[in-house]
């Protein structure tokens, strides 16, 4: 199964921070493919829902250092 999230993400400050967070996404299970936009800062994430959650992301995202918002 594959599904496609889109994280509202806090606390970045220059653009290879954006890359720190793409690294980090893309080396968890269950993630295909994430895409961090610097400029937007959102993170694009495609992922298998039954290996990986979102929550978990988002805990992988503040162990890096950074957060994430609740997107409406
Ligand atoms: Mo840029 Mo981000 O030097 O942690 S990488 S601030």
């Amino acid at each position: 199964e594959q599904k496609k999230t889109s994280l509202q993400l806090t606390g970045m400050t220059c653009a290879a921070c954006a890359n720190r967070i793409e690294k980090g996404l893309s080396k968890m299970e269950g993630v295909q493919e994430a895409n961090v936009n610097f400029a937007l800062e959102k993170a694009s994430v495609t992922f298998d829902p039954n290996v990986v959650s979102v929550q978990q992301m988002e805990e992988k995202i503040e162990k890096l250092g950074y957060g994430t918002a609740k997107e409406t």
